[in-house]
């Protein structure tokens, strides 16, 4: 009790300073979810855990397909569709009130993990780089809620499958409201198989060469594959993030084929992770929950293991 009293204390101390939420977590994994059903829900709660809370008309939940649980999430892109309000989906954090989500402001850290499995003969967007991982960026104007534009992180085609503009990285993040590219390092992301990425953003309108304490990590299956504190995460001082866009947009030209993947274990945390990599930077990383083996699906052999 006495804990709890003192963990409230803080959370108060903190939005009195900061003006921001207390840490929240947000997480979707599929694992409860039925076979067919749409991913999405107003008040952010489906299938005993969160949702998207819009424009996921495309997303389902499938047996088809998991990282863990046995179950994972469908994503679809019909042909000719420029993919808004069905291709992935919107989480707005102020409908996430169950789990106290909210603003994301200055001093605050983010981290959004996600698991993503292309099919082998996936054919990315013509233009080379496919929207992916995007915070939604604001600040106050008087009464009006202004938009930045996003923090957006980029997930690239293959080499050779696309036109290239300043050299191949397989993801790329730009703040629209300081427009600044910065190229992750790394391979290519495989495809035909799962694939574990994670971005995280301190957030500051203002980079290291300012006197400020913004921070961008980009890590590709548990490998920090992009670092740095030169890009501005905010516009102001009292800008917020209060959104995580997950794909949601193809291109401007409509999609040239009708195709499906699979997410899975998608987690928005600002509360800071125990899991550290190999630099001691604080992640979610590649457990959480641990992998479970597929289906053998022969006499006698467990369908599933059970993933904690
Ligand atoms: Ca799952």
């Amino acid at each position: 009790m006495k804990h709890f009293t003192k963990k409230i204390f803080l959370t108060l101390f903190f939005c009195a300073v900061h003006g921001g939420a207390a840490a929240f977590t947000i997480s979707i994994n599929g694992d409860s979810g039925i076979h067919g059903e749409n991913v999405k829900s107003s008040n952010c709660q489906q299938s005993n855990e969160e949702s998207f809370t819009s424009d996921s008309g495309g997303t389902f939940y499938t047996t088809a397909e998991s990282y863990s649980g046995g179950k994972g999430l469908e994503l679809n892109i019909a042909k000719g569709s420029l993919g808004f309000g069905s291709l992935g989906g919107i989480i707005n954090f102020n409908k996430c009130t169950h789990v106290s989500a909210g603003p994301v402001v200055k001093g605050q850290e983010i981290w959004v993990r996600i698991r993503v499995k292309f099919p082998r003969n996936f054919e990315f967007n013509q233009k080379g780089r496919n929207k992916f991982l995007r915070l939604r960026t604001y600040h106050m104007d008087g009464g009006t809620k202004v938009s930045e534009g996003y923090n957006d992180l980029y997930l690239d085609g293959p080499p050779g499958s696309s036109n290239w503009n300043g050299g191949y990285s397989p993801l790329q993040y730009i703040f629209e409201g300081a427009q600044q590219w910065y190229r992750a390092g790394g391979d290519t992301i495989p495809l035909g198989k799962w694939n574990t990425i994670e971005y995280y953003l301190r957030l500051d309108d203002k980079k290291a060469s300012e006197g400020g304490n913004s921070m961008l990590r980009i890590w590709l299956n548990g490998t920090l594959v992009g670092e740095t504190n030169e890009r501005n995460t905010l516009v102001r001082s009292d800008s917020f993030i209060d959104s995580l866009y997950l794909f949601t947009y193809w291109d401007n030209d409509g999609a040239h084929i009708s195709q499906k993947f699979w997410v899975d274990d998608l987690k928005i945390t600002t509360d800071t992770p125990l899991t550290q990599d190999i630099d001691g930077n604080p992640f979610i990383g590649l457990g959480d929950p641990p992998p479970c083996p597929p289906p053998f699906g022969l006499k006698g052999q467990p369908k599933e293991k059970i993933c904690e």
